[in-house]
């Protein structure tokens, strides 16, 4: 059995991050290529060749004989909390399990002002752009989001465990990060505890050199 994640350029692919934290925490051997953004045609048709949708991440599972594509994100990280049930990718506690997906997909579909405002920049520090009324408004409810969660179910992440849910706030974790957003304690507590991630830190030495490249 092989696994291929394909990502974007690593200092702005968001969306990539979020299955790259579950395979790491998972822990098992994956490949990873990397799709450069931001060059269109050459993007689209680079990422084409390996998803007809058109976007990554995309994981491509080589088992049996046979190849299967995966795209999004979320799918994703689904099959691999299928495929490795050991890993406790989601919560045991079935009602846990049913508000981590909320946050997940709540994630997954919703907050659209902050990745606007605040797009990925993985390894730069930049000032907080005037925000509009709407990326306020979500800048709050993510963080009221944690603080429930982290109240509720005692850290040290989301749902105690390390799990999806955290994998698809990692980038927003980052984005708070580089534009300095200011945070509660509690909030800042589990913003260092995601940034102090062995996959988090990996993550950012590989976008530092798409930086120091002038390619990112
Ligand atoms: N809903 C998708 C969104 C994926 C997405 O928008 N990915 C961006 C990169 S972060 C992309 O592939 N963009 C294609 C392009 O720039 O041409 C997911 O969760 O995976």
């Amino acid at each position: 059995m092989r696994y291929t994640l394909i990502v974007g350029t690593r200092d702005w692919s968001s969306w990539s991050l979020r299955p790259y934290l579950a395979l790491r925490a998972i822990g098992v051997p994956f490949e990873e290529v990397v799709v450069q953004l931001r060059q269109q045609p050459l993007t689209g048709d680079e990422i084409r060749r390996f998803s007809k949708a058109g976007r990554v991440p995309v994981l491509k599972i080589d088992e049996n004989g046979k190849e299967t594509t995966i795209w999004d994100s979320l799918a994703i990280c689904e099959t691999l909390a299928e495929r490795h049930p050991e890993a406790k990718l989601w919560p045991a506690d079935a009602m846990a399990r049913a508000e981590a997906r909320s946050y997940a997909c709540e994630m997954h579909s919703g907050f659209p002002d902050v990745r606007d405002q605040l797009s990925m920049d993985f390894v730069r520090r930049k000032p907080l752009p005037e925000l509009r009324p709407e990326t306020k408004t979500q800048i709050a409810r993510i963080q009221e989001a944690w603080s429930s969660a982290l109240t509720r179910f005692g850290g040290p992440f989301l749902f105690g465990g390390f799990s999806i849910a955290d994998c698809m706030y990692g980038p927003v974790v980052s984005r708070f990060v580089t534009y300095g957003v200011e945070v509660s304690s509690d909030v800042d507590g589990y913003m260092q505890r995601v940034m102090a991630l062995p996959a988090m830190h990996d993550w950012g030495v590989a976008a530092q050199k798409e930086v120091d490249a002038g390619i990112a």
